[in-house]
């Protein structure tokens, strides 16, 4: 294992980037806000998301070599993106009964692969290449209940493995992180199973402890969220936070952290043997906001000065 996990637990430093069909709301419906559970939290209908989310998504702008070279530029060694979010919609160009139709490349204006893209270019520019997955899910026909019957849930699962196996066999990801089960269907045995069947279909992939249910013993590594531990963990961790109040865009973020606040979480995370994972969340159209790509000049030129190699 501790060469399986060499690399991540040398590289410091990733990218987090949520987007979705939620980026082409920017964070408003009507007059409610929210950014990546807006659907959730505004009550969007199923219809009204797929009208005003879903289908005009088209991020005309996005171009996978300038987000990995933002990313290098930055200094962060690997990246995760939302392959698909609470909201059941996928990123990527999927093929499985219930999940196709629903997807970036069949449903949405744009009718592209980003994940591909990314992929591509991540493997090409030498950063490593990691995928966000949810295992809660508000549309999938079988659990969008949140209280499916057993043959629901074996169901749900069977295809969750088929877009895995696509994930896998498509985009050769170095890592998975999933997220979504804290609910009440998933159990930690589950997650047992999951982590096993993965290893199988690529035996050095790393996966996150959300994969069961957090537990000291699920998956690979812990996932403390929006805090910096202030000491050493049990385990090997990475903490994910945001630079500025939400993960998905939003046109309202005023809130940034500043370049030096990122960089002072980041030496604290290392000096505790841990990494951290600095979110950002890309335009409807495709793009870093600006303020982001400022942060990650400025922690690139401070690791340039002051990193380890
Ligand atoms: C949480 C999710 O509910 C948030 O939307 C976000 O993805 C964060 C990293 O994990 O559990």
């Amino acid at each position: 294992k501790q060469q399986r996990m060499q690399w991540f637990t040398d590289a410091r430093f990733g990218q987090f980037l949520h987007w979705g069909a939620y980026s082409k709301l920017k964070g408003h419906w009507a007059s409610c806000l929210d950014a990546e559970w807006i659907k959730k939290q505004c009550n969007i209908s199923d219809s009204d998301y797929l009208a005003n989310a879903v289908q005009p998504f088209n991020p005309i702008n996005f171009n996978a070599a300038t987000w990995i070279s933002t990313i290098k530029n930055g200094g962060a060694k690997y990246l995760v993106v939302t392959s698909k979010h609470h909201d059941g919609f996928s990123m990527f160009n999927t093929n499985v009964k219930d999940f196709t139709g629903y997807d970036i490349v069949h449903a949405s204006a744009y009718a592209q692969d980003p994940l591909l893209a990314l992929s591509q270019q991540a493997k090409s520019q030498g950063i490593k290449f990691g995928v966000y997955y949810s295992i809660w899910d508000w549309h999938n026909v079988n659990v969008k209940t949140d209280t499916p019957t057993s043959a629901q849930k074996t169901l749900y699962l069977s295809e969750m493995k088929e877009q895995l196996r696509e994930i896998i066999q498509n985009y050769s990801p170095d890592l998975l992180w999933f997220d979504g089960e804290w609910n009440d269907w998933w159990t930690a045995q589950d997650g047992q199973t999951l982590y096993k069947y993965l290893r199988t279909l690529k035996y050095d992939i790393i996966i996150n402890d959300r994969v069961g249910k957090r537990g000291g013993t699920d998956g690979d590594y812990a996932t403390p969220e929006q805090s910096i531990p202030s000491g050493t963990l049990s385990r090997i961790f990475e903490s994910c936070i945001t630079m500025n109040d939400h993960w998905g865009y939003v046109d309202y973020e005023s809130n940034y952290k500043t370049a030096k606040t990122m960089i002072s979480n980041l030496a604290q995370n290392a000096s505790n043997g841990g990494n951290l994972l600095l979110n950002v969340g890309p335009t409807d159209l495709g793009q870093y906001p600006q303020l982001a790509i400022d942060r990650m000049n400025t922690i690139g030129q401070w690791l340039n000065v002051n990193g380890a190699s």
